[in-house]
């Protein structure tokens, strides 16, 4: 008589809880070998769990012997998406880029960047979502140190947290590793799985966690909270509108997103090169002017919701 099936599952969970890459991979293997012949019935369906396990393993061994991932740049700024395993990081990519991506409840379901494109404020900025951070992540596990290459070299990140109790607990471990690994990109936190905490308590926990840092709560499901998340990202992405006034004609509709900290030289290299060396100065209204209409010269900063008139020889 083999033992029942569901101690079977048992046991194997307790032999490989701990194990990773070849070592778990060996243990299955075992099992595998000492299973009975049945390939229907209960024993049919452990053989294949046993085989969904060995698979997984592999899969995030060949995450972790990934040492960076190669990601393109695309749009005004690239912001990256990280959190614990089964967050919510592929939902959210999808909500906010309609890219199709593999979601699923169980962790590890991303084990490559994905990226999305989404429109904020004007500007297109690219979202990526990355594999989920485990502790340890600082020091290799679960393919970490590819992760946090991969947020080092990004703008700005969101780091979500599911409004769950596991979940608080994790995007705390989270943060750890982030600082373990000295990570100073811009953050935000956005709290996932809002119709989960349908009373807010979890929210307000997370605020006094993480208190200090942006917040913006959303659900995938149910679609709340992501006009807020699409303002974080642009908070965090660092970007200014400025409109453009040819002398004599109206204000320009369309912004131009220039980064924070750029000049009216920055302007003028976006608008049209060969106006370089042609406009001597401008005359700024908005934010950045102390009247309307002052005259800057080119080195002049602007800021966000400037209007700015080019004099053109
Ligand atoms: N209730 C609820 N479930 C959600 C929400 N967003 C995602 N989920 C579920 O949470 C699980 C994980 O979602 P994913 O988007 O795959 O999570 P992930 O962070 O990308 O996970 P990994 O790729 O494994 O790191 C899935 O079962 C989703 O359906 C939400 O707003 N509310
Ligand atoms: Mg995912």
């Amino acid at each position: 008589m083999p033992i029942p099936h569901q101690e079977m599952r048992r046991i194997i969970k307790r032999r490989i809880r701990g194990l990773e890459g070849a070592d778990r991979v060996d243990v299955l293997r075992h099992f595998l070998d000492e299973f009975p012949g049945y390939y229907n019935g209960p024993y049919g369906e452990l053989r294949k769990w046993v085989l969904g396990l060995i698979e997984e393993t592999n899969q995030r061994t060949e995450v972790r012997h990934t040492d960076t991932f190669f990601l393109a740049r695309q749009g005004a700024r690239q912001v990256v998406l990280v959190g614990p395993p089964n967050a919510g990081k592929s939902s959210l990519l999808h909500a906010l880029t309609g890219r199709q991506v593999a979601i699923g409840d169980y962790p590890f379901t991303t084990l490559r960047p994905v990226e999305g494109m989404v429109a904020v404020g004007g500007a297109q900025i690219q979202l990526i979502d990355l594999p989920g951070l485990i502790g340890g992540a600082a020091d290799g596990k679960g393919g970490g140190k590819a992760v946090l290459a991969a947020i080092r070299i990004a703008d700005a990140a969101l780091h979500i947290v599911p409004l769950t109790d596991a979940g608080l607990a994790e995007g705390q471990v989270v943060a750890g590793e982030l600082e373990a690994d000295n990570v100073r990109v811009r953050r935000g936190i956005v709290a996932t799985k809002m119709d989960l905490d349908p009373d807010g308590s979890r929210l307000h926990q997370l605020s006094e966690l993480f208190a200090g840092a942006p917040v913006a709560a959303c659900s995938t499901l149910t679609g709340a909270g992501l006009d807020g998340v699409r303002s974080l990202i642009w908070e965090l992405a660092g970007l200014i509108r400025v409109f453009s006034k040819p002398r004599g004609a109206p204000v320009s509709s369309d912004p131009v997103v220039l980064v924070e900290g750029s000049s009216v030289t920055d302007l003028i290299g976006r608008l049209n090169r060969a106006w370089l060396g042609k406009v001597r100065h401008a005359m700024v209204t908005g934010p950045s002017a102390r009247f309307a209409a002052q005259r800057v010269g080119l080195d002049h900063i602007l800021a966000d919701g400037d209007v700015v008139e080019l004099a053109i020889d």
